[in-house]
């Protein structure tokens, strides 16, 4: 980690690696983009063939598959996953989802009426979308929280449709789709899974919208098929790196550190920040992230890339930086502190709210906005998962008051239809034909 002070000789360096990191946006996906856009049209023009070679490829199937239904997980493997499962981690699967389903419920949106003017009847209609696809990552670390993440507010808004995609998919996260009563689950990932989702294939209708983190390749394929000229693909928000900061003047340095540090054995590329207007805490904090972060490869690698300590000379300004770096995750003091907070995609209070306890069982989901999108989002919720409707309805007397001033309105816009379509209804003879 490098430490950047505010004040004195190096505050202009400081003041430019604010910059940079304010402007750090997501990962660079141009990369894979040639390899990616060539698997999607491949996909798109090939369909259940594509998806059987890709398949082989990447995700393990046996090179003697000939028909593309074998990348379905059928009911009965989830069950038996279930079964398998150890009963003390089965508890907890649970418990997470119920917190997380519980929290879901309380976000998700009302329908409602409201009369604004006598005889106009407005209001909001809240449905679900009729499908969505829930990417969860599979690899080294598979994810089945991400899968309680992002099914869960799903089922609560209502979705019909819930389709799993996971490649190589983990014991646990076979269990944890039985759990949920997943019953529509493909062992595919990477970018040929957001294609299949996205276009369809004969064996795996398209769906309308793409939920979940990915490799880089899952993401630049989102991004993709989301401005698809033809027929788009919604998806929730394009996942980069994990972020941390933590902004504190007084916290435990040895729990700051095991936060920074978790958060870091995500990714290589993560972005771990520790923000604070004590000089000890901040020598403490360093000391601790080394000896933490020992044995921890990855971490290691994000740390020393991506690793920073600002020394702030007021809490103002420390508050200022952490508004401004927008983080995905933000770790502050006491919730006396809320009101500053500006721009974060969840907030932990505390010494004891450890930044992984939101990441499984506190019930806030933890897909969330990074590169700078908290600035202008949250974290995925139950709202994503549906769609408000409006609704108006007008009786002859709300006519008769508004209709005049909308005429107005639509003349000052040289729209003459518009006026008609209003003036037809408010003359005599449009209400005695009521
Ligand atoms: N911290 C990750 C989510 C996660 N952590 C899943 C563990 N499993 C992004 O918020
Ligand atoms: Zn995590």
């Amino acid at each position: 980690m490098r430490l950047y002070r505010t004040q004195g000789r190096s505050s202009k360096q400081t003041e430019t690696v604010l910059r940079a990191l304010e402007q750090r946006g997501g990962s660079s996906l141009e990369e894979v983009l040639p390899t990616v856009r060539k698997i999607l049209r491949r996909v798109r023009e090939k369909g259940d063939t594509a998806l059987l070679e890709y398949g082989k490829k990447f995700d393990g199937l046996a090179s003697n598959a000939k028909e593309a239904t074998v990348l379905r997980v059928s009911t009965e493997e989830m069950s038996a996953a279930w079964a398998q499962l150890d009963p003390a981690l089965k508890q907890s699967l649970k418990t997470a989802a119920a917190n997380i389903r519980s929290f879901a419920r309380r976000q998700l949106p009302r329908t409602w009426n409201f009369s604004p003017a006598r005889g106009l009847s407005t209001g909001q209609l809240v449905r679900p979308l009729d499908s969505v696809g829930c990417y969860v990552p599979g690899g080294r670390h598979p994810l089945p929280s991400t899968m309680l993440m992002t099914a869960i507010p799903a089922q609560v808004a209502g979705v019909p449709r819930i389709v799993v995609c996971s490649p190589r998919p983990a014991l646990e996260t076979l269990a944890t789709a039985h759990l949920l009563g997943i019953t529509e689950f493909y062992r595919i990932g990477g970018a040929h899974a957001i294609a299949a989702l996205a276009y369809g294939t004969s064996s795996i209708p398209r769906v309308s919208k793409i939920v979940g983190p990915g490799s880089l390749y899952v993401t630049a394929a989102k991004r993709e098929v989301s401005s698809d000229p033809q027929r788009p693909c919604a998806i929730d928000m394009l996942a980069g790196p994990t972020e941390i900061v933590l902004t504190s003047d007084r916290g435990n340095a040895a729990f700051i550190a095991s936060d920074l540090v978790a958060q870091a054995e995500h990714d290589p590329a993560a972005l771990a920040i520790f923000v604070t207007t004590n000089e000890t805490l901040a020598n403490e904090v360093m000391d601790e992230v080394k000896e933490q972060s020992r044995t921890n490869a990855t971490a290691i690698q994000a740390l020393k890339k991506n690793g920073y300590i600002f020394l702030a000379s007021t809490i103002e300004e420390a508050r200022i930086i952490t508004n401004r770096l927008a983080p995905e995750h933000l770790t502050i003091d006491t919730e006396d502190d809320l009101n500053w907070v500006q721009n974060a995609g969840s907030v932990f209070i505390g010494n004891l709210s450890a930044q992984p306890l939101g990441d499984y069982i506190s019930g806030p989901n933890h897909t969330l906005p990074t590169g700078g999108m908290a600035t202008v989002r949250g974290g995925l919720s139950v709202v994503d998962y549906v769609k408000l409707i409006t609704v108006q309805q007008y009786s002859p007397k709300a006519i008769e008051k508004l209709g005049t001033q909308a005429i107005r309105l639509a003349e000052a816009e040289g729209l003459t239809g518009h006026a008609e379509a209003i003036r037809i209804r408010t003359n005599s003879s449009a209400k005695e034909a009521k």
